[in-house]
């Protein structure tokens, strides 16, 4: 699961991946075409909850893969453009930065975001009209297939002719969204837009922030305020300074790790966990994936030899204090094959190779 940092130049896109994960952004080029990729932590609260717990060496949060994709002037070279959309056709969610902060020249997010999104959208409507030619085509001998594919672009082409984003559409049934898939449009993925502020603005009070979030619930997107820029400087910190200055601002966490959360949530994602004297960890699985699947993240070991997994969830460690207590309750379940994991579980896995 990959997520890509979009956005027009100088939006400060590299300055919140740097941020996200964890190094300065003078290491990373700026101007250049080449993408940046790196690896996010997911700040999880719950880590800290089971070790307060469980006596542990190590706390491991989950991880997310990141591409900082570089922007494209309005006006750019057909080259340029196409070599930006290569990189935003393959990530699975689109972290979309808007400028509010004011760098001398004013702020106009509409403008900025229609200028991102027209580009996108006409990119999906020119792979529509050549996809719906071929199975118009198709469908025309009776081929029943070729007529859901026709019926799904259509559908697509509305939206797009509109002006739209394909991701608005939330009908669909998942054969028409397997077809859709098999497309690769741009605008069908899912969209945090990170509305980027100054340091005058750090709780996103402004007009412009607001007209953020409101395309963002009219394009069935999310939104997120933060300070590129502050964030980066707090991930420079060690842990002792970064929380000083965060309680100098009214601040409990920065602004980065909801944010990791957000693209967390925006893929499907959910996180379990696994706990012991080594280590506290957790690990990223999509929604609804069985034990023996989520075995699999660990190591394929423990998924072929799957006997059972034996979990409870992080509030009953909360309510009962040790795991012990746990079972003692009658509160530690002993889970198949079949079991889907639920967001929130700790797990032993029992298996055998
Ligand atoms: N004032 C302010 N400046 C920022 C912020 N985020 C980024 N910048 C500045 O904007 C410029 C462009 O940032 P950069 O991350 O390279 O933008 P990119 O082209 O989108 O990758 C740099 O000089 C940053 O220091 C912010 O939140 N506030
Ligand atoms: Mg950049």
């Amino acid at each position: 699961m990959e997520c890509g940092i979009v956005g027009l130049p100088g939006v400060g896109k590299t300055t919140l991946f740097s941020a996200l994960i964890g190094s300065s952004p003078d290491a990373f080029t700026t101007g250049g075409m080449k993408p940046n990729l790196g690896v996010a932590h997911i700040p999880d609260p719950r880590l800290q909850t089971i070790a307060s717990f469980i006596t542990t060496k190590k706390i491991i949060p989950a991880t997310i893969q990141l591409v900082d994709i570089p922007g494209v002037p309005p006006g750019s070279d057909p080259s340029k453009l196409n070599s930006f959309l290569s990189h935003v056709r393959k990530i699975d969610a689109v972290c979309h930065v808007v400028r509010c902060f004011d760098d001398g020249g004013g702020v106009n997010t509409a403008k900025d975001i229609d200028q991102m999104e027209s580009e996108l959208v006409l990119a999906d409507m020119v792979v529509a009209e050549s996809a719906l030619d071929k199975a118009g085509r198709a469908a025309r001998t009776g081929d029943a297939d070729s007529k859901t594919r026709v019926a799904v672009l259509e559908k697509v082409t509305t939206v797009l002719e509109d002006g739209r984003p394909i991701r608005v559409i939330d009908d669909w049934s998942e054969k028409e969204q397997g077809i859709l898939k098999s497309y690769g449009m741009v605008t069908a993925k899912p969209v945090l837009y990170v509305a980027n502020v100054g340091e005058d603005d750090l709780a996103g009070d402004s007009d412009a922030v607001q007209k953020v979030r409101d395309h963002a619930t009219e394009t069935g997107a999310e939104a997120v305020a933060l300070c590129a820029k502050l964030e980066a400087e707090l991930a420079e910190l060690d842990e002792a300074d970064r929380t000083e200055m965060l309680e100098s601002m009214g601040l409990t966490e920065p602004a980065v790790g909801t944010m990791a959360r957000a693209i967390q949530r925006l893929l499907g994602l959910a996180s379990f966990y696994t706990a012991g004297e080594k280590e506290v960890r957790a690990w990223t699985i999509r929604q609804g994936e069985t034990a023996p699947e989520a075995a699999g993240t660990i190591h394929s070991d423990i998924q072929r030899g799957f006997i059972r997994a034996e979990c409870y969830h992080v509030d009953d460690l909360v309510q009962h204090k040790t795991e012990k207590a746990i079972r003692e309750a009658g509160k530690l379940r002993s889970e198949g094959k079949a079991y889907r994991m639920q967001d929130g579980d700790v797990v032993h896995f029992l298996f055998n190779v």
